[in-house]
């Protein structure tokens, strides 16, 4: 046996240490934008987030609702594959419906913005369209949209009438450009819509003004008319069906495929990124992965990406089990620098997704640091209103199911299969609920802010300098303590009688 000496460490057993954080380093400067799919040195990836956020290919995280909301932020899901072919494709499908766009809360919005604040955001963001919903979700009541593409009117003149809209929020706009008058009334007659086209000198529709109350759930304007660009959307797959799962997904449209298992050092994973990649012009990452030799057989097998981690999910008991899996920091850095060694030596940068583990949310800024691409959560996702379980109310809490994929509640054999009966023998995974935090946008917008902020200290604008500049602490059990509050009598829990 080959021992390894080092014990495995989790994200929990780190802290970074700041760097010198310059003025030009703000939370509003810092780009998390990030490579998901390999590329050559000096050029471009074929597809990157905005953000590093990827939702786990699990029932109860990943369905077309969680994978729309989490790419209107800039984000990727990646459907669950434990369900039937058919089902699957039509859940791609759903989300590729959706075009791009981006959803502004009106609770973020106050009178004193002005038409400029929100088309900065747009352009920050990359997005054709901004949408304004009273609760920041694309299923709010919609309030209105703005886009900027071909504005033909002054901004001026666009600024005031979107401030007398915007104040009252008592009427809605509708920005699009290139579309004639009768094609607008068209669309307005076909889809029962209720509002005001303004039109220009050339009878060109400049924009549509909504009555108070357009009822926004019975149809969205945007999947009417405007940007092609639709959300980008990921699916898991496995390694026995894919001769029928593949093509039915591409077919639905899919980006970019990822290959779910618990163990993804084998050669049944081999088998299946080379019949991805001799049959489709779609991407594919493999794993999950926990050292170097795993990282570099996949990668020589084709994988666009290569996912990383054994045993750390919230709901695995994999390492129970079995006894194998790694402390996911450790695995981390060890797939990092192979994964750095192998861009020296080809000029090839092929991603790295940190899956699993993650508990607070500085843990996704030490795996960014730790040389991560972007991370893959499941208990993260599961407590958002957008993920597909049931929320209960426990005593006075409310929660949401979340389940394991190798828990009997999920039945996902193929993910765990070693190659023989199409049975789940034993359990790795559980059933559980999590704590109900509300919407996913709201508590995303918190934890991309924490990171941009802990990056600043750590003097970094992107995730590549980040990487590059991190200084990185291993900590002693009890250092861990003086990291929380200690040593006082906290108020909520003494008033409380705790
Ligand atoms: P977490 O974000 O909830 O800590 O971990 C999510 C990850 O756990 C998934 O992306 C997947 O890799 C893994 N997973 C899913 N189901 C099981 C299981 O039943 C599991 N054991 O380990």
């Amino acid at each position: 046996a080959h021992y390894y000496l080092e014990p495995s460490r989790t994200f929990s057993e780190f802290l970074l240490i700041p760097n010198l954080t310059t003025k030009e380093c703000t939370p509003s400067n810092v780009k998390l934008t990030t490579p998901i799919t390999k590329f050559k040195r000096g050029t471009q990836p074929d597809i990157a987030l905005n953000i590093p956020f990827s939702s786990a290919v699990m029932q109860s995280v990943s369905d077309h609702n969680l994978a729309t909301a989490l790419a209107q932020c800039g984000g990727i899901s990646f459907i669950f594959g434990s369900q039937s072919v058919e089902d699957q494709a039509a859940m791609v499908r759903k989300v590729k419906e959706h075009k791009a766009g981006f959803v502004v809360s009106r609770s973020n919005l106050t009178p004193q913005h002005t038409l400029k604040d929100v088309l900065d955001l747009k352009e920050q963001n990359n997005h054709s369209t901004v949408a304004i919903t009273d609760d920041g979700t694309p299923r709010g009541r919609l309030l209105g949209i703005v886009t900027s593409r071909d504005y033909r009117i002054s901004r001026d003149s666009l600024d005031k009438q979107v401030q007398e809209f915007m104040t009252p929020f008592s009427s809605l706009i509708y920005g699009t450009s290139g579309i004639t008058l009768p094609e607008a009334n068209d669309l307005i007659w076909q889809h029962k819509l209720n509002c005001l086209p303004i039109v220009d000198d050339q009878q060109k529709l400049q924009y549509l003004v909504f009555r108070k109350d357009y009822d926004s759930h019975k149809e969205n304007p945007l999947s009417l008319l405007d940007s092609n660009k639709s959300y980008i959307v990921g699916a898991g797959i496995n390694t026995k069906d894919y001769g029928e799962r593949v093509p039915a997904l591409v077919e639905a449209g899919v980006d970019i495929l990822v290959i779910d298992s618990s163990d993804g050092y084998s050669e049944w994973q081999k088998e299946t990124v080379e019949y991805v990649k001799a049959n489709f012009d779609v991407k594919i990452g493999a794993g999950n992965v926990v050292d170097r030799e795993g990282f570099l057989y996949l990668v020589e097998a084709g994988a666009d990406f290569v996912k990383v981690g054994i045993g750390g999910g919230s709901i695995c008991i994999t390492r129970e089990q079995k006894g194998i899996g790694r402390g996911q920091a450790s695995a981390l850095i060890e797939v990092n620098e192979a994964r750095n060694q192998y861009f020296e030596e080809t000029g090839i940068y092929v991603p790295i997704c940190s899956d699993g583990g993650i508990v607070h949310d500085y843990h996704i800024t030490l795996a960014l640091a730790m040389g991560a691409d972007f991370v893959m959560m499941g208990r993260y996702f599961a407590r958002f209103d957008e993920s597909p379980t049931k929320k209960l109310k426990i005593g006075n809490n409310f929660v949401k199911e979340f389940w394991g994929e190798g828990s009997n509640r999920a039945r996902n054999w193929q993910r765990y299969d070693a190659g023989g009966k199409q049975t789940l023998v034993f359990e790795e995974g559980v059933d559980s609920y999590v704590p109900y935090a509300g919407s996913l946008r709201e508590n995303l917008d918190k934890t991309i802010y924490k990171i941009k902020s802990t990056m600043c200290n750590c003097g970094s604008n992107s995730i590549a300098e980040l990487q590059q500049n991190a200084r990185i602490t291993l900590v002693s059990a009890t250092s861990l303590v003086e990291g929380g509050a200690h040593d006082v009598i906290m108020k909520e829990s003494s008033l409380s009688g705790e």
